[in-house]
């Protein structure tokens, strides 16, 4: 069965002293190192938000990072300016090994809608192009790691197990924001998915 490692997410805004920093973002880059070499495919994910996104609270009068609005596709966070194109916190993590990927997949470029997920935006229908991407290459299992757990490798895992691959999240190579509870949410949500853990 050909097999692909999913990385999301290791970029500076991230990792700490970042935008949204998730603690201990960092330690897992030399351990995703090692794990990439094993696999048929590597794809990364970078989130790539144009000035100004809807997700950021600074685009909503009156409000603050990490409060909730209501947006057409459900609700939403809000977070603080991160992953700006083009800037130094949307690059990938310095010591990440970005030679071994076979694809990047950019997310989070349409100004009005979020992006968690690496196959659909937060509408959960608009595709990226990487089940096509997957599917072409004959891709039938797919391990992820990387940043957030409980955010973006949560809703790519999701999709990626209703979409029909045999996913398992390699824990150890996650880190999560953990935002009251959402850790405890999305695992258990990955898991009616039928997500393993390792
Ligand atoms: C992420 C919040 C906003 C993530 C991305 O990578 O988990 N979280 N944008
Ligand atoms: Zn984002």
């Amino acid at each position: 069965m050909k097999t692909a490692l999913l990385v999301i997410d290791v970029q500076n805004d991230f990792c700490p002293a970042g935008a949204l920093e998730v603690a201990g973002g960092n330690e897992i880059v030399p351990y995703i190192n090692k794990e990439m070499v094993k696999y048929d495919c590597v794809v990364l994910t970078q989130d790539w938000h144009p000035k100004g996104h809807s997700s950021f609270a600074t685009s909503h009068e009156g409000k603050n990072p990490l409060e909730l609005i209501k947006m057409p596709y459900g609700d939403q966070v809000l977070w603080p300016d991160h992953c700006v194109q083009g800037s130094k916190g949307a690059e990938f993590h310095p010591d990440l090994n970005i030679e071994q990927a076979n694809a990047i997949i950019r997310k989070g470029s349409n100004p009005f809608i979020d992006s968690y997920s690496a196959f659909f935006e937060n509408d959960r229908k608009t595709p990226t192009g990487l089940d096509g991407y997957f599917k072409s290459l004959e891709i039938e299992k797919i391990n992820l790691v990387g940043l957030a757990t409980d955010f973006c490798v949560n809703y790519s895992a999701q999709d990626a197990a209703n979409l029909g691959y045999k996913v398992s999240v390699l824990e150890k190579m996650c880190r999560a924001i953990d935002l009251n509870g959402s850790l405890a949410a999305a695992k258990s949500e990955m898991q009616n998915c039928g997500v393993e853990f390792i």
